[in-house]
């Protein structure tokens, strides 16, 4: 029994329908995680939902993980319950949502979100799997669902897993896209990994085997993203497996 945590899909539909069909081949009995992030900004989201509801209905385990833009995207959706016009909604989520609907996927998609949204953090032997990060100091259970979501080091701040000391075991992330997947091990093992490699901003779609200790990955096909810039990291500690690592970061 092998566990693939694919990372931020951000409506990227094709690539994990790439990455998927090179699981299967590997992997076909391979469960799934999806860390989050599933809907915006990308090209294909209505893609995204027909690739998770075939892969149940084929049978095979897909859990879901919630990501800050699924809780984004579930509060848009409560504005437009309540009346507002697209036209007045965010614009990545307001795209989501039009190329959902025109697909019929809509209903569907609220569906995934909410189920999403009851999973914070899926813990399995050894590992759990989060979106956005763990404070340091606090640990994994006292680390609130928000900060969970949501942690990431801005550029020039110390990322979070340079602190964290490996006691609550292996932690995959997404939330923080880098060009390449990041490793950082403790006396060789593994303690946090983050699958975030940027697919909607033209890096790539990345899935880690957890038992095989090995990423999966596909190119995406977005194109680069303008306003997206790659930036060398100088703060990977020694003890990670490669470093210093570059990273997308927003220019302001
Ligand atoms: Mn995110």
């Amino acid at each position: 029994m092998s566990t693939l945590v694919i990372g931020d899909l951000h409506g990227c539909g094709d690539e994990l329908g790439d990455l998927l069909t090179r699981a299967r081949r590997e992997r076909a009995d391979a469960r799934v995680i999806l860390v989050g992030d599933l809907f915006t900004k990308g090209p294909k989201p209505e893609l995204v939902v027909d690739l998770i509801l075939d892969h149940r209905a084929q049978g095979r385990r897909m859990q879901l993980v919630c990501g800050n833009h699924d809780l984004r995207l579930l509060e848009v959706l409560r504005r437009r319950d309540a009346g507002a016009p697209l036209d007045a909604l965010p614009v990545s989520e307001a795209i989501a949502i039009r190329l959902l609907q025109r697909a019929d996927r809509l209903v569907a998609a609220r569906r995934l979100l909410n189920e999403a949204a009851q999973c914070v953090c899926l813990r399995g032997n050894g590992w759990s799997v989060l979106h956005g990060g763990v404070i340091p100091e606090l640990g994994l259970d006292a680390t609130s669902d928000h900060d969970k979501i949501h942690l990431k080091a801005e550029p020039g701040e110390t990322p979070w897993w340079e602190q964290y000391d490996g006691s609550d075991g292996l932690l995959i992330v997404g939330h923080k896209p880098l060009h390449e997947p990041l490793v950082v091990r403790r006396n060789g093992r593994p303690m946090v990994v983050n699958v975030d490699t940027g697919c909607a901003y033209g890096g790539s779609l990345t899935g880690y085997c957890i038992e095989d200790e090995r990423f999966l990955q596909v190119a995406s096909q977005q194109p680069e993203r303008e306003g997206f810039t790659s930036e060398a990291v100088a703060t990977a500690p020694q003890w990670a497996s490669a470093g210093p690592f570059r990273m997308f970061s927003q220019r302001s």
